[in-house]
Parts: structure tokens; C-alpha cells; sequence
């Protein structure tokens, strides 16, 4: 449903996107807010800007407190391997259960709620690859409101590559996944790939305004999308739209607003008598939206297949790189997005690389004969052998 901002407020907006200090933001988000018109069409918008503004509220009102206090957040993790995914899901569930069981950390499990109030970093080995998992402090009901540390909390959400979501099947499984799925959808993370994917990137000014269409447009023409970004004053960006968009997700970007997290579910403590009538109840509610896991971390069962899920939802790939002075290519591979060319891996090893790319030769099963020889458009698969050549 399209906004219909007012010039006035489209450039206030441009002002609150770029102000540095959060007083400074908050003042223009404020302004923002009261010339945006009231209806249907802009109460999702209204909601998101007023939590926009709670938010920097507490954060003004933290970073005041800390400056007497202890100093520093230990909220922000650095991500480590392949990806980082954060667990989360309501108290006593097993979060911490699950870390320790699976990863090498040592994360304090507990008969006592909220145990767990920073979160907790563990490697999962799988295969050849790493998987960062975080432990995130309990979600409980208003953490989009700033409950508890659900701000934090949500914020390592956004910051991951993926999500773990746990729940405990010794109860209602039902209550407890559309609690954090509400927590979420409030703080605008998405867990079901949606069907575009906009990206805007905002450079210099005197750069100008590239748009590149991958999928393609629904509802709308270019010039449209054009008319759109320049009423938002954005006239300095590199916008990459992937999918089926409609002009919405556009806006929808402009307004950085949802953001898409794959997510599996845990369901833990399968060992528990109830267990199979709560499992069957949760797989009849999430349908095939989202790959479910009955594990249980007291008797370790079913948690072997974690790794594997993880990366089917990241949607990712391996790409092992030779040397073609060597005769075998390196043991850790690259992480690429599936159906990434080896123009995106010239790209990640190097910009030289990408801008001298000449050709390359990929070694895999699949092809006819290895190697064989491609260019910089040539889709890459999990596990390809690949040979950079430059000029
Ligand atoms: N029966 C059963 N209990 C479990 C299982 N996993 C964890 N628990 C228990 O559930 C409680 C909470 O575990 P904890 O990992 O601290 O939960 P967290 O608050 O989500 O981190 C503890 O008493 C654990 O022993 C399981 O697979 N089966
Ligand atoms: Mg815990």
C-alpha cells in the first residue's frame, strides 16, 4: 500500500536517515512522524517510526547511564566462521543446554529463569565449516518494546546470519513460537524469504542514481522507481532489486525497515513424555514454512542433523580455490551465496582480481569434463574446484 509522503515530510525523512547523533535523530524522527498522513496505508510506517523512536529513547537514556557505569557493551558478538546464528527463544527452554551440547562453549545451564543475560558465543563444527552460534538472553513478550534486554536481544537478530529458534516440548509449543515470532515481525526481522529483496546503497554526493534490475518489476516501470528514490531526495545510490518488487518494496527499503533472517526450529526436550503430541501439534502449525528439529539436548538425540539444516537455510555454498602452480586446492573454502558466478568469487578474493579476471577452470562431478574453462558468468555449485586466471 503506498505511503503518499508529502514533499515536506519525504525530506524530513532524508534529514532523520542522515543524522549521525542520536539527540539529532530523534528531534527529526519526531518531526518525521507528526507530517506523516494517518491511514491505512501508513500505519505500518507510523508504528515502525515510533519504535524507532523508543528505541533511540533508551538508547540515549543507556548511554547516559554507562558513561557513570561500567562502560562498554557486551552485547555487539564479532562474527567467526561461516556465519553467525543467534538462539533464541523464550526461558528454560534449553538455549544454553543446546550451545553446550554441540559447541565448545561453556554457557551455564539452569533450573533458574534468565540465567543467561549476555549473550554466549560457541563454534559448531560442521564438515569443513564453522558455524558461530550465540546464545541470546530469554525472549519474553514486549522485548520489541524494550523489555527486559529485548532490544539487545533483537538487535543481535538483525546483526546475525540466521536464527535458531527453541522451544521446549514439554509445553505449548504454539504459544511459545508466536512469541518470538511476534517479537520479531515487530522489530521487522523476517523469517520466510520474501519474494524481492531491495538493496540501496547511498554514495557520494555527484555519483548518481544506478538501479539494477536482477528480477523484476511488478507493478511498476523504472522511471517510477527513479521518481520514487529522487522524491525521497536520494539521488546518490547503487539500488539492486532482486525478485519479483513491487514499487512497495522499494519504499519498504528506502525505509530500511524489514529485514529477512532464516530461521529453523529446535524443538528440544523430545525426550519428555508429551514430546510427540507437542511436535506433531508444532509441525501441523508451521506447516512446511520453516524445517523443524525434535531434539533432545539431556539424552543428545537428533541434534547431529543441526549442521546440515543450517546450511540448507543459509543458502550458501563451498568454493575451493587452487593455485595453478599447485596441485591441490586449499582446505578451507570460500563462502559464497548459491548461485553466485565466479565473478562474485574473483570479487571476494580480491578487487584486482575481479577487475583482471580473465577466465577460470572449475573441476566438479557435475560437469562433463573437469576442468573445463569459463568465464566470469559461470554459476559456481558447492564444492567446485575453481582456478583464477588474470590478466
Ligand atoms: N528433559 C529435558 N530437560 C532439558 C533438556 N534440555 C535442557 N533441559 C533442562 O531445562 C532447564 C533449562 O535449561 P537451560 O539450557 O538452562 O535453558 P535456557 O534458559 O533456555 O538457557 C534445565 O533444567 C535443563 O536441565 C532436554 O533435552 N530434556
Ligand atoms: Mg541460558
Amino acid at each position: 500500500m503506498p505511503t503518499n509522503l508529502t514533499v515536506e515530510a519525504k525530506k524530513k525523512w532524508n534529514e532523520a536517515s542522515l543524522a549521525r547523533r542520536p539527540p539529532e535523530k530523534l528531534q527529526k524522527l519526531q518531526e518525521f512522524l507528526s507530517l506523516i498522513p494517518k491511514h491505512k496505508g501508513t500505519s505500518r510506517l507510523c508504528a515502525q517510526v515510533k519504535r524507532q523512536i523508543a528505541t533511540l529513547r533508551r538508547e540515549i537514556r543507556e548511554s547516559r547511564t554507562r558513561k557513570v557505569g561500567r562502560g562498554g557493551s557486551k552485547f555487539f558478538i564479532e562474527k567467526e566462521g561461516a556465519a553467525q546464528l543467534v538462539i533464541l527463544g523464550p526461558t528454560k527452554v534449553g538455549r544454553s543446554s543446546l550451545l553446550v551440547s554441540i559447541t565448545n562453549a561453556k554457557a551455564e545451564v539452569s533450573d533458574y529463569p534468565y540465567t543467561t543475560q549476555e549473550p554466549v558465543p560457541g563454534m559448531l563444527q560442521h564438515e569443513d565449516l564453522q558455524f558461530q552460534l550465540v546464545e541470546a538472553p530469554a525472549m519474553v513478550k514486549g522485548a520489541a518494546d524494550g523489555e527486559a534486554w529485548g532490544l539487545q536481544t533483537l538487535g543481535l537478530a538483525r546483526n546475525a546470519d540466521g536464527l535458531i529458534l527453541v522451544v521446549d516440548l514439554s509445553q505449548n509449543p504454539r504459544e511459545q513460537l508466536s512469541l518470538i515470532l511476534g517479537e520479531l515481525e515487530k522489530a521487522r526481522i523476517v523469517t520466510q524469504k520474501p519474494k524481492a529483496r531491495v538493496e540501496i546503497e547511498k554514495k557520494h554526493v555527484g555519483v548518481g542514481l544506478r538501479i539494477v534490475v536482477f528480477g523484476r518489476l511488478v507493478d511498476c516501470a523504472m522511471r517510477d522507481v527513479e521518481a520514487l528514490l529522487s522524491g525521497y531526495g536520494i539521488r546518490d545510490a547503487v539500488v539492486k532489486i532482486h525478485g519479483e518488487a513491487k514499487l512497495d518494496d522499494v519504499e519498504d527499503a528506502i525505509f530500511e525497515s524489514a529485514i529477512y533472517r532464516p530461521a529453523i526450529i529446535v524443538a528440544n526436550k523430545a525426550d519428555r513424555v508429551e514430546a510427540t503430541r507437542n511436535l506433531n501439534e508444532l509441525m501441523a502449525f508451521t506447516g512446511n514454512k520453516y524445517p523443524v528439529l525434535g531434539v533432545s539436548c539431556r539424552i543428545l538425540f537428533g541434534l547431529d542433523k543441526l549442521g546440515d539444516e543450517i546450511f540448507k537455510a543459509l543458502d550458501i555454498m563451498r568454493v575451493y580455490t587452487k593455485e595453478p602452480s599447485k596441485k591441490k586446492p586449499s582446505p578451507k573454502p570460500f563462502i559464497l551465496k548459491k548461485g553466485s558466478t565466479t565473478a562474485v568469487l574473483a570479487r571476494l578474493i580480491h578487487t584486482d582480481f575481479y577487475r583482471s579476471f580473465s577466465y577460470a577452470r572449475v573441476w566438479a562431478e557435475r560437469l562433463r569434463f573437469s576442468p573445463q574453462k569459463v568465464g566470469a558468468s559461470f554459476v559456481l555449485k558447492d564444492k567446485d574446484i575453481v582456478e583464477l586466471h588474470a590478466n
